[in-house]
C-alpha cells in the first residue's frame, strides 16, 4: 500500500517535472523577444498593450514585400486635436526594444527638412530595425545597428504636411510644429498608456536641430498629462543657428580644406574667397574660434554676398561631398524606400495613408517665407536663447557635426556654441579632442561634455550619419541614453 503509494506520487511528480521543463521550454520559445525586430522567428514585441486603443494599431509580423517577418509592432494615424486643427492625422511607427523585457527607455526620432519623413529617411534609411540600404537590388535588409537594440523606438511624421500625414495647415515655423506635436505626444501616451513609465528622449537631424528645442520648451509650457518629462537630446547634423552661421561665415574655409574632394578648381575656390571678402568673411572664423571663447563674438552680415552658393560651383554632394556618385544611388533609394508606402497592401498592412505620391521629402513646408521661428540660439535673443534654456532641462543634450557636411558645417556650429551661454558660462573651456567610438569599436570622431552639453565632430561621415556611419549612429543614442560610454572602446 505504502509502496504503491510512493510510486504513485513519484510517478507523479516525474510528471510534474516534465510539465514543468515543457512549460519553461514553451515560455522560453514565446518570450525570445531578445532576437532582432526584423529576420526574427518568433517575432514578439517586448511591448504589449492592453487597451483596445492600442489594439487598432498592431501591425503583424508579416508586412507585404518584406523579405523577411518583423516583430509586432504599431503604426498608423494618430489624429491631432486643438483649437485649430480639424482634420490632421500624421503617421507614427512604435516598435518594442530587442529584450527580454521593453527597458525604461523609449526613443522618438523627428526628421529634418522641415517636410522630410522620419518613416522613410530615420527608421528605413538609418536607425530603424529594416533598412534600404542595398539600393543597388532596390530591396531591405535587416539593419544589424537597430536604435531597437537599446531601446523603444517610435519614428513621428512632423510637422502636419510630411508626405505621410494629412490634413492641411497653414503652419509656418518651429513653434507651431512643436505644438502640434504635443498634440501628437497627448494622443499617443493616452492610446499607448502602459508608456507613460519611460523615460523619454528626443532625437532627430537637420531642422530637427532647431524643432527639437521649441518642442522641449512647448512640453515644458504645457505640461500635457500623461508625457513623461524629457530626459535629454540627440541632435545629427542639427540646426541650431541660422544658415548665414553655419553656411556663409565658414563655407570659405571650408571650400579651401576640401578643395579636392568638392571638387572645386582654382577657380572656383576664388570665386568663394571673392564673395566671403565681399561681406568681410574671409578671416571671421580664424579670428572668432577659440576655446575658451574670448567674449561675445562679434556680428557680421551676409546681406551682400552668398560664397556658400559660389562654393556649390564644385561637381559633389552638399550632403557628402565624398560621395562617389551619390546623387544617382540616393535618387534610387528614394524611389525604393516612397514606392513601399504605395503599395495599397502594405498601407492596409500598417495603417498608412492611401496615398500614391508618398514622398521621402516634401517642398516648400512652410512656403514661401520659410521657418519663421528663431534659431534656438537666439530665440527670443541672445541673452537667454532657447537652446542654452533646454540644455539646463537635460540629463544630456548631445550634437553631433558630421566632416564631409555641406549643408550643415561643423565649424558654423562650433562658432555658435561658443558664442552661447550656458548653465552660467559662455562656450566650451577646450575643443572636441575626447575620441569617441562606435559599437564596433571604431574611433570615429572627437567630443567634449562641459555641463550636460556634449559636441562631437564626426569623421568620415555626410549629412545623414545614421545612413554613412550607422554603427557610430547606435553607439550616440546608446550614449545619450547612458547605457554606454562612447569614450571607451
Ligand atoms: C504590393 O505588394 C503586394 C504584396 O507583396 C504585391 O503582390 C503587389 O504586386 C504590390 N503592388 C504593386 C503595385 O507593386
Ligand atoms: C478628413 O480627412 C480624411 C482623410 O483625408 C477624409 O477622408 C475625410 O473626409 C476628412 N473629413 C473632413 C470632415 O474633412
Ligand atoms: C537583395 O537583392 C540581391 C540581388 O537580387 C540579393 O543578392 C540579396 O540577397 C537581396 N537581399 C535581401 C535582403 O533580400
Ligand atoms: C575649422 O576651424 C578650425 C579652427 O579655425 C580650422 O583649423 C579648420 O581648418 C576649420 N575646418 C574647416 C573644414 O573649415
Ligand atoms: C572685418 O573682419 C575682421 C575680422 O572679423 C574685423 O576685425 C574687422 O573689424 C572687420 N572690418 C570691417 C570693416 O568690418
Ligand atoms: C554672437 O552673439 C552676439 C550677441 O551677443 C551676436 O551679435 C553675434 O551675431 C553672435 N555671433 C554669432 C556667430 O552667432
Ligand atoms: C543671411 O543671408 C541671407 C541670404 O543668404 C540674407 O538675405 C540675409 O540678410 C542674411 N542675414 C544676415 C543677418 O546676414
Ligand atoms: C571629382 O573629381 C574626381 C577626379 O576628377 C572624379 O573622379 C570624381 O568622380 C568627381 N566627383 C564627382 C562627385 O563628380
Ligand atoms: C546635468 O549633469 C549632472 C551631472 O551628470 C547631473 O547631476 C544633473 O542632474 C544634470 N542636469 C539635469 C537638469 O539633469
Ligand atoms: C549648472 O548650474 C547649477 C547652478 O549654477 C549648478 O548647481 C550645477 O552643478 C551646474 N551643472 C553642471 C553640470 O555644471
Ligand atoms: C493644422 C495644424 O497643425 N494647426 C496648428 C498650427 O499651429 C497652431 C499653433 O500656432 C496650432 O494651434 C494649430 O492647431
Amino acid at each position: 500500500m505504502m509502496i504503491t503509494k510512493l510510486k504513485v506520487s513519484l510517478i507523479y511528480l516525474f510528471a510534474l517535472a516534465l510539465a514543468i521543463v515543457a512549460h519553461a521550454r514553451l515560455a522560453q520559445a514565446t518570450s525570445n523577444v531578445a532576437e532582432p525586430s526584423a529576420g526574427c522567428e518568433q517575432c514578439h514585441s517586448s511591448l504589449s498593450f492592453e487597451g483596445k486603443q492600442a489594439e487598432q494599431y498592431k501591425v503583424g509580423n508579416d508586412i507585404p514585400t518584406l523579405p523577411f517577418r518583423t516583430k509586432t509592432s504599431w503604426a498608423g494615424m494618430m489624429p491631432l486635436t486643438g483649437p485649430k486643427i480639424t482634420n490632421a492625422s500624421v503617421f507614427f511607427w512604435l516598435w518594442g526594444q530587442d529584450a527580454t523585457v521593453s527597458g525604461e527607455d523609449l526613443v522618438i526620432w523627428l526628421a529634418g527638412g522641415p517636410g522630410c519623413s522620419a518613416v522613410m529617411g530615420g527608421m528605413m534609411e538609418q536607425s530603424g530595425p529594416f533598412i534600404y540600404r542595398n539600393i543597388r537590388h532596390y530591396n531591405t535588409t535587416v539593419n544589424p545597428y537597430s536604435w531597437t537594440k537599446v531601446a523603444n523606438v517610435l519614428y513621428v511624421e512632423n510637422p502636419v504636411g510630411v508626405s505621410l500625414s494629412v490634413g492641411d495647415t497653414d503652419n509656418i515655423s518651429s513653434e507651431d510644429a512643436a505644438i502640434d506635436f504635443v498634440s501628437f505626444l497627448e494622443n499617443f501616451f493616452a492610446t499607448f498608456p502602459e508608456l507613460c513609465e519611460k523615460k523619454l528622449w528626443l532625437a532627430g537631424e537637420s531642422w530637427a536641430g532647431t524643432m527639437l528645442p521649441y518642442a522641449q520648451a512647448a512640453i515644458l509650457d504645457k505640461q500635457p498629462k500623461h508625457v513623461p518629462e524629457v530626459q535629454g537630446t540627440l541632435v545629427i547634423s542639427g540646426l541650431e543657428t541660422t544658415h548665414n552661421v553655419s553656411e556663409d561665415l565658414v563655407a570659405y574655409q571650408y571650400a579651401k580644406v576640401n578643395q579636392k574632394i568638392m571638387n572645386l578648381t582654382d577657380g572656383d575656390l576664388a570665386g568663394v574667397k571673392d564673395e566671403s571678402d565681399r561681406c568681410n568673411l574671409t578671416s571671421y572664423l580664424e579670428q572668432n574660434l577659440h576655446y575658451p571663447p574670448r567674449g561675445r563674438l562679434p556680428g557680421f552680415s551676409s546681406n551682400d554676398c552668398d560664397p556658400w552658393e559660389a562654393g556649390l560651383n564644385g561637381n559633389f554632394d552638399a550632403y557628402n561631398i565624398a560621395a562617389p556618385e551619390a546623387s544617382n544611388e540616393d535618387s534610387q533609394a528614394y524611389g525604393a524606400i516612397p514606392n513601399f508606402f504605395r503599395n495599397e497592401t502594405v498601407q492596409a498592412y500598417i495603417h498608412s495613408p492611401p496615398k500614391d505620391d508618398a514622398k521621402r521629402c516634401v517642398r516648400h513646408m512652410f512656403y514661401p517665407d520659410g521657418d519663421q521661428s528663431l534659431a534656438p540660439d537666439r530665440s527670443p535673443d541672445f541673452n537667454r536663447p532657447l537652446l542654452a534654456r533646454m540644455i539646463e532641462r537635460s540629463k544630456k543634450y548631445m550634437l553631433l557635426a558630421c566632416e564631409y557636411d555641406y549643408k550643415i558645417i561643423t565649424n558654423g556650429t562650433a562658432l555658435a556654441l561658443q558664442n552661447l551661454t550656458w548653465n552660467g558660462s559662455q562656450g566650451f573651456s577646450k575643443p572636441p579632442l575626447t575620441p569617441i567610438f562606435d559599437v564596433d569599436k571604431i574611433q570615429r570622431g572627437l567630443a567634449t561634455t562641459e555641463r550636460n552639453l556634449t559636441f562631437a565632430t564626426i569623421k568620415g561621415s555626410g549629412h545623414f550619419m545614421g545612413h554613412d556611419l550607422p554603427a557610430l549612429s547606435l553607439a550616440a543614442i546608446t550614449e545619450l541614453i547612458g547605457k554606454g560610454d562612447w569614450t571607451k572602446k
